[in-house]
């Protein structure tokens, strides 16, 4: 059995295949790209993702794509430990959990995180930037890039995507407050996982509205997820720079 994850380090979409693999305790190759240098447009990834996106899981040759179904294919070949509700409507709501991060939180964050990245991108050279955006098929991922390599976001966007977080920081602090440990109440689940992938960065992005005094139950499952063993071995995945 081959089982390989191609992914750009424990952040965002790519921690949360990489989560679920060492909550699982699963043996796997370690295939972390360096966005910066664009190793994910090299030929060879190509070949395996034509979009020239990650995360990927590669199992017996066979390639999984995107993060949550990459998830729940992890959960139906490997079951041990589960990390999915027995329970059918508990299994429900953790899929409109996840759905929630790939739909709402998710494109919200990318906006902030992109715009980060325009003083890297807007020194590229102009040549090379347009050479490097015809080989991106994918047209959300193209404007992003396009986007930040000039000025970035706009104001009004980068309010927009805020105002977007602040309504994650809101149905987060909800379903924890009176709720059990994790987001389904006592079981801890791809839902937990999911949201990490993209929650540590709420305090950071919006702290007026994400601190242990205005959300108190954000900030004790933060603490609780930061606990698990799989969380601190995450640090050991990052693109070495
Ligand atoms: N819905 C996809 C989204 C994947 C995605 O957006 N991946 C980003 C990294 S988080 C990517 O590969 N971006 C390529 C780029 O920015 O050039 C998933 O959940 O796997």
């Amino acid at each position: 059995m081959t089982l390989a994850l191609y992914h750009f380090g424990p952040v965002a979409n790519s921690l949360t295949p990489l989560l679920c693999l060492l909550e699982k305790g699963l043996q796997f190759e370690n295939r972390v790209l360096d966005s910066r240098k664009w190793e994910h447009h090299d030929p060879a990834f190509r070949a395996i993702n034509p979009e020239g996106m990650v995360p990927v899981l590669l199992h017996d040759g066979r390639v999984v794509r995107e993060s949550t179904a990459i998830n729940e294919y992890l959960e139906d070949v490997f079951p041990e430990p589960p990390l999915r509700p027995a329970d059918p409507w508990l299994r429900a709501e953790m899929r409109v959990l996840t759905k929630y991060v790939d739909e709402y939180f998710c494109p919200a964050l990318t906006v902030i995180g992109a715009h980060g990245a325009t003083p890297f991108a807007s020194k590229i050279d102009k040549a090379e930037m347009a050479a490097r955006l015809a080989m991106m098929p994918n047209e959300e991922v193209r404007r992003k890039w396009a986007t930040v390599s000039e000025s970035g976001y706009s104001d009004q966007e980068l309010a927009d995507a805020r105002r977007r977080l602040g309504n994650c920081i809101a149905r987060l602090e909800d379903m924890l407050t009176d709720g059990g440990p994790w987001l389904l109440g006592d079981e801890y689940s791809l839902a937990d996982i999911k949201w990490y992938s993209m929650a540590p960065a709420l305090p950071r992005v919006l702290p007026e509205r994400c601190n242990p005094q205005a959300t108190p139950a954000i900030a004790g499952w933060l603490d609780r997820m930061a606990a698990r063993p799989a969380v601190q071995a995450l640090p050991a995945y990052a693109p070495q720079r």
